[in-house]
């Protein structure tokens, strides 16, 4: 096991100089907030030491949640928190969406009786044999959600139960893969082990290269070299269609696998390509350039095309492509859009600065030091920062919550903001732009910037997200539900508490407040979902090489 130790000493220093900047007002007008008034004083004694009653906070939240799941929808894949009911994805029953997604967060909280029931559900009634002929089992969602939980749950616990049924889970959805050019199909029907393909033959990137860390995880596991190839597969295809941006279009045509004309976009359906791109390079222990080259490639295209800061504050964010003409390859408009999902990127860029942009690996400092860093790791560290603050200025709303898609244009209507909501306006209906549907990807670059910095700074912004989310998201009769205006209070609710609030909202937050060790950076990857996997060698030799 290595640590990264080496600069752990220097950082006692850091908690001194941290401040009580919150970025929100106290929500001590919140009766269950009450009790926490006093932590809100309190710093850390070491910068990267556990924050014991902040953490501890966190996991009474994640205990809200789920016993109202419990309550009201056990072993359902979903759950509607307002109407106490739960939903499965195919009618002939549910898949442990919600429990599978959950488990590793239990493990980490040490929630031990929760995690036991839990288990107990796992062990006697999880059945994959569940029909999926209604395309209600998307490929990706199910491997990012379902398969990652399971192979983390058996990483943390050592518990061959898993891997069991992620082998079982694995081998229905391996069909999927058997296409042309290697693009999975984008669904899947567990109970009949076979893929079933688009109408239109579309899919989108992010969902087909957002499978490999967990099929190559499962590959290193159990030896079986199908799941890696197949998964890599994948890769490949997308890398025969690269353009000359190295920026990727958010579709694809799985027939010939080439790029549809489509617009280009860290947000929904572009995503976690990019942060797939690193996390497979450091999964195998920086051991595979090809995914070093295509991740420097595909920032430095960010850099070029998309990295905009506003004229007035000049605030960081990621703006969207939209294809023009005959030449939509090479020619295209700009579109001053960001959605909450782009805010993975902040952290991502830090992570990366850290390990493909170290000068010398194992020599980077906490927080790093510009001259350990590459000239393009500089570049990242420094947007990823600025990109950081941008998204914390979309929480600058009536709830301190943000919205699923800001405009980085001033409004009329938001004088005051350099960003607005689209067609959002004071008392006006609410959008589907103005929502926050309990989404992680701010917390989660905090929580990567809190452990790459020690900064108290990135604790702060994140306990103040957090007092946002238990003002106006959590219900009294139990369970989180959306907020369907960011803008307007009091709030409104969606009946709907996404599973990726307790697999990654939570657990992000949670991680934020423990000490550094728990889940080390130089020992794991999350997957897109926060699913902890360990960081190997291959004993598997890889195809798909530069
Ligand atoms: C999660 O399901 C994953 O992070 C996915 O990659 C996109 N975002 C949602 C949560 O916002």
């Amino acid at each position: 096991m290595r640590r990264r130790t080496l600069f752990y000493f220097g950082l006692l220093f850091i908690a001194a100089v941290g401040t009580h900047l919150y970025f929100f007002s106290s929500s001590s007008d919140s009766p269950h907030l009450s009790d926490w008034d006093d932590v809100l004083e309190e710093e850390p004694s070491t910068s990267l030491a556990a924050d014991p009653r902040k953490r501890d906070a966190i996991a009474a939240a994640f205990k809200h949640a789920w016993s109202a799941y419990e309550r009201d929808a056990m072993g359902s894949d979903e759950y509607h928190p307002l109407s106490h009911t739960g939903k499965n994805l195919s009618h002939t029953g549910g898949i442990g969406y919600t429990i599978v997604d959950a488990i590793d967060t239990m493990l980490l909280m040490d929630l031990h009786q929760e995690y036991s029931r839990a288990r107990d559900w796992i062990r006697d009634s999880l059945s994959f044999d569940r029909d999926g002929a209604s395309r209600c089992f998307n490929t990706f969602e199910t491997t990012i959600r379902v398969l990652g939980g399971l192979l983390s749950a058996h990483h943390l616990s050592s518990d061959d139960m898993y891997l069991k049924h992620a082998v079982d889970l694995a081998d229905r959805m391996l069909p999927a893969f058997n296409t042309a050019t290697g693009l999975p199909d984008t669904s899947v029907n567990l109970a009949a082990h076979s893929g079933i393909a688009d109408p239109g033959n579309h899919i989108s990137t992010a969902e087909a290269t957002t499978l490999q860390l967990e099929f190559r995880d499962l590959a290193q596991l159990t030896k079986n070299t199908d799941y890696w190839y197949k998964a890599e597969k994948a890769m490949s295809a997308v890398y025969a269609a690269r353009l000359p941006s190295n920026l990727a279009p958010i579709s694809m045509n799985s027939n010939d696998g080439s790029f549809l004309q489509s617009d280009i976009r860290l947000g929904s359906r572009g995503d976690s390509y990019y942060e797939y791109l690193l996390k497979q390079y450091l999964q195998t222990d920086r051991t595979e350039p090809i995914y070093r080259k295509m991740y420097d490639d595909a920032m430095q295209g960010i850099h070029d095309h998309l990295v905009q800061k506003t004229p007035k504050r000049k605030l960081t964010y990621i703006a969207e492509l939209f294809p023009k003409g005959a030449n939509w390859r090479t020619t295209w408009d700009i579109n001053h859009k960001q959605d909450h999902l782009v805010c993975f990127l902040a952290g991502s860029l830090m992570l990366g600065a850290t390990t493909a942009g170290a000068r010398t690996r194992g020599v980077v400092s906490i927080p790093p030091q510009m001259n350990e860093l590459t000239k393009a790791g500089q570049r990242d560290w420094k947007t990823g920062v600025a990109l950081l603050e941008g998204c914390m200025a979309t929480h600058q709303t009536a709830t301190g919550l943000s919205p699923e898609i800001a405009q980085f244009q001033q409004s009329p209507q938001q004088p005051d903001r350099d960003w607005h909501i689209k067609g959002s306006r004071p008392g006006g209906p609410a959008t589907y732009d103005a929502r926050y549907m309990l989404r992680p990807e701010t917390v989660e670059s905090l929580f990567l910037a809190w452990r790459l910095t020690g900064e108290q700074k990135y604790r702060n912004y994140a306990w103040g997200i957090f007092q946002a989310i238990e003002k106006h998201c959590r219900l009294p009769g139990g369970g989180y539900a959306t907020v369907v205006d960011v803008d307007t209070v009091p709030v409104r609710h969606d009946d709907k508490q996404e599973t990726f609030f307790l697999s990654e909202t939570l657990k992000y937050l949670y991680l934020t407040f423990t000490d550094a060790s728990v889940v080390p950076l130089d020992e794991y990857v999350f997957n897109t979902e926060a699913h902890p996997l360990p960081i190997f060698r291959p004993s598997i030799k890889p195809k798909f090489t530069l």
